[in-house]
């Protein structure tokens, strides 16, 4: 019988065979795809970031589990799918604008997708208009900005005023090795992560 618990473990270790084996030996005996989602796939995730907060593990083990994620999720996104299971909540990601600093993004958008969050990625470089277009297309219940330089951070308070004033209803939060607790406050966003497993309790905790 597929063992979720060996899912679980082969996400931490970045082991991408044994998740997609597991993952499909699992579907072929019937457990309900979002089990194999929260007790899994999620489960294994959730101890990279717990472990990744931790000093643990670093940024090269946080990516090989993440491909390992998406490997499975490949698989069981079908199926999840087909038997309607709902993620968390839906937030959106990107860049602010004048800064093409993305690699601490994508790790936010991989955690966040491996907690169950629906993301959408809206790339660098970021306007405030286009953040404004693209979470009302997207309908998002979070919107995420992220910047890497003091340059660009004035680039986030335009956007999280910007959202305001066009009367979204989404949370914001923010992020990038600049930025701070205290500047969050000070623009005004709803929420402020200092690493990518944070990022995840802090959606979370926006959603309620
Ligand atoms: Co740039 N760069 N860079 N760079 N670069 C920095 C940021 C810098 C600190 C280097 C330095 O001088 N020591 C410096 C900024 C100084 C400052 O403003 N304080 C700098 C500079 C100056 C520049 C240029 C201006 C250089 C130049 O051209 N003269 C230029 C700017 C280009 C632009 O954006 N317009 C530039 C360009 C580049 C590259 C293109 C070469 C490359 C980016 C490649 C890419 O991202 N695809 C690059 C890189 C790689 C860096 C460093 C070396 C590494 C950044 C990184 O990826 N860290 C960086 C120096 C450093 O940090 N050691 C540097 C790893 C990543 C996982 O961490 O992004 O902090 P980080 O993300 C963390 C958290 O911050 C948080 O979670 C992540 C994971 O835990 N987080 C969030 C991030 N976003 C979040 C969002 C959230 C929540 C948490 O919610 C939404």
């Amino acid at each position: 019988m597929a063992d979720l618990k060996i899912l679980s473990n082969a996400i931490i270790k970045g082991d991408q065979k044994t998740a997609v084996d597991v993952t499909k030996a699992a579907l072929d005996e019937g457990i309900e795809p979002g089990t194999i989602l929260s007790d899994g796939l999620i489960a294994g995730m959730n101890v990279i970031g717990v472990r990744f907060k931790a000093n643990e593990v670093y940024i090269p083990e946080v990516l090989i589990a993440a491909r390992a994620m998406k490997m499975a999720m490949e698989i069981l996104e079908p199926k999840l799918v087909e038997a309607g299971v709902q993620p968390l909540g839906k937030a959106m990601i990107g860049t602010v604008q004048g800064d093409l600093h993305d690699i601490g993004k994508n790790l936010v958008v991989m955690m966040l997708k491996g907690a169950g969050f629906d993301v959408v990625d809206i790339g660098v470089d970021v306007s405030p208009d286009a953040f404004i277009a693209k979470a009302k297309e997207a309908n998002v219940q979070v919107i995420g900005l992220s910047a890497l330089l003091t340059t660009t951070m004035p680039s986030m308070e335009k956007t999280i005023q910007a959202i305001k004033d066009a009367g979204l209803s989404a949370k914001t939060m923010i992020g990038g090795a600049p930025v701070t607790q205290a500047y969050a406050d000070k623009i005004g966003a709803d929420g402020y992560a200092a690493d990518a497993a944070t990022a995840v309790d802090v959606a979370r905790g926006l959603l309620n």
